[in-house]
């Protein structure tokens, strides 16, 4: 199956956010297989944002990022990275659709709740940033049946 990393950011945490977004993401029927609540070491904030890390708002994008604890998350399901980045939304939540977590829940782009992973590739290596495999645990939902054809 598919996997996604998914973390909400400091401002999501602090607000009370984190029932909320997983909740969007089980109800979708997508499987949570990992989760830890942590505030980020710099050196890991620099790994995934790599490629970010020459871009002006880079320097505020650290300091956000490392200002509090993240949830940090592995979800699993079919096609999984773009179901989630649909359910997030635009980067800019002024842009961002009615019903995503960015188009409901936020304002400023410097303060969007999430992140997700935008290729399965880019998937790979952040939860390969985060994780070790041996935190990923396997196991079935009960409704496996009714969510797939
Ligand atoms: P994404 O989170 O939707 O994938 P990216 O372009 O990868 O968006 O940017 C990563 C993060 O950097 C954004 O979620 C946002 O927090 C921050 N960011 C991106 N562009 C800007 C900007 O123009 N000003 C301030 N922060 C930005
Ligand atoms: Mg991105």
């Amino acid at each position: 199956m598919d996997q996604t990393f998914v973390m909400i950011k400091p401002d999501g945490v602090a607000r009370g956010l984190i029932g909320d977004v997983i909740a969007r993401l089980e109800g979708k029927g997508l499987q949570l297989v990992a989760a830890r609540l942590e505030k980020l070491p710099e050196k890991r904030v620099m790994e995934q944002y790599r490629e970010h890390l020459e871009k002006p708002f880079f320097p505020s994008l650290r300091h956000y990022i490392t200002s509090g604890p993240c949830f940090l998350m592995v979800w699993e399901g079919k096609n999984v990275v773009p179901v989630v980045r649909t359910l997030v939304g635009a980067t800019n939540p002024a842009d961002a659709a009615p019903g995503t977590i960015r188009g409901d829940l936020a304002m400023d782009i410097g303060r969007n709740v999430v992140h997700a992973s935008d290729s399965p590739e880019s998937a790979r290596r952040e939860i390969g940033i985060h994780f070790s495999p041996d935190n990923l645990c396997s196991y079935r939902r009960a409704d496996e049946t009714f969510l797939y054809e």
